[in-house]
């Protein structure tokens, strides 16, 4: 579904007579669409991740009901506190189950779900891989920052080795996940990188991901200045970092083609890793839907029952 929000379902027939007729209506600015002044720390990349969704909401004239942010716990996960439209900070790690429930329920909506790492591969690790698998539309950003930052320091999945937290004086010693390979062999249909530190990029990504039909996966390096800061200069040009774009030739429908970029060393690659079309859940259910209603056209709710009762006889 795409998402160039000009029109509503309803266009110029439900809607009240205070609200003006589609054409007319303007699209939301920043300023509108601000809640509450976020309490990151200063400096914290989530405020350019936040930024640039504002600015995606102006760009491609998403309205108030039309958006739906969801999150779960952490830092990054306090982003649907400060968009003004519905949304819901929802457990730990269940972001994404609750926002499926909102994409299956509500296609007409552009479901978008923010978190962090410890939130989108630690507890919530088991819904990414099934929201993942069941290509259930919508966009999930994940915001890197390779530590927990809500919780003062403690390692995450995407931790480097030898990183020292409260949960690893000595520096840690699991192995990292990397949220590219783990994104592309769950089975998500868009999965793409970029980093808070280029702004153009970011919005770039989100666009491509809002536009694309199924569940889409940006992995966003956002740098939490309190408890790892410097965790991405090598990939931050401002910082003496590079930072090296998809290679133009790459084909983003060759999934073996993704894992290998996803398998470069840090700083990586940034842009689509992978795009490839892929029935979503969304679509399947909708067919099973309507031919559950073909099969009782013209009944009434009684007869509806009583048939299911006869079945079970
Ligand atoms: C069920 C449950 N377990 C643990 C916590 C404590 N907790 C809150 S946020 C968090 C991790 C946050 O890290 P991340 O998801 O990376 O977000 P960040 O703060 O780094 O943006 C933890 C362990 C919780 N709130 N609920
Ligand atoms: S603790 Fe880190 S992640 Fe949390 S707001 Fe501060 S800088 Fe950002
Ligand atoms: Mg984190």
């Amino acid at each position: 579904m795409s998402q160039t929000l000009t029109e509503s379902p309803k266009a110029g027939v439900n809607l009240p007579p205070t609200v003006p007729a589609p054409e007319e209506r303007k699209g939301l600015t920043k300023k509108e669409i601000a809640a509450d002044h976020p309490t990151w720390c200063p400096g914290c990349g989530d405020f350019s991740v936040l930024a640039l969704y504002f600015k995606l909401i102006e760009k491609r004239k998403l309205w108030h009901e039309k958006i739906t942010t969801v999150a779960g716990i952490g830092c990054s996960s306090r982003f649907p506190y400060f968009v003004q439209a519905h949304g819901a900070h929802f457990i730990h790690g269940r972001a994404l189950p609750f926002a499926s429930g909102i994409s299956l329920s509500r296609p007409d909506l552009h479901v978008f779900v923010f978190g962090g790492d410890g939130d989108a591969f630690s507890i919530g690790g088991n819904h990414f891989n099934h929201t993942a698998r069941k290509n259930i539309k919508m966009t999930y950003v994940v915001m890197d920052n390779w530590v927990y930052g809500l919780t003062k320091k403690q390692t995450s999945p995407t931790s480097p080795l030898g990183f020292k937290s409260k949960t690893d004086q000595w520096g840690a010693v699991d192995y990292p996940i990397n949220p590219m390979k783990q994104a592309i062999a769950a089975g998500a249909t868009f999965v793409a990188r970029t980093t808070h530190s280029n702004p153009n990029h970011v919005l770039q990504m989100m666009e491509a991901a809002m536009d694309h039909d199924g569940f889409s996966f940006i992995e966003c390096l956002s740098e939490c200045v309190e408890f790892y800061e410097g965790a991405f200069d090598a990939s931050n040009p401002r910082k003496g970092g590079v930072f090296n774009l998809v290679p133009a030739d790459h084909d983003v429908t060759d999934e073996m083609a993704a894992y290998k970029l996803a398998d470069e060393p840090f700083p990586g690659r940034f842009g689509i890793f992978l795009k490839k079309p892929k029935a979503t859940k969304n679509a399947k259910e909708a067919e099973i839907i309507r031919a559950a209603r073909e099969k009782v056209t013209g009944l009434k709710d009684w007869q509806i029952l009583q048939k299911n009762f006869d079945r079970m006889k």
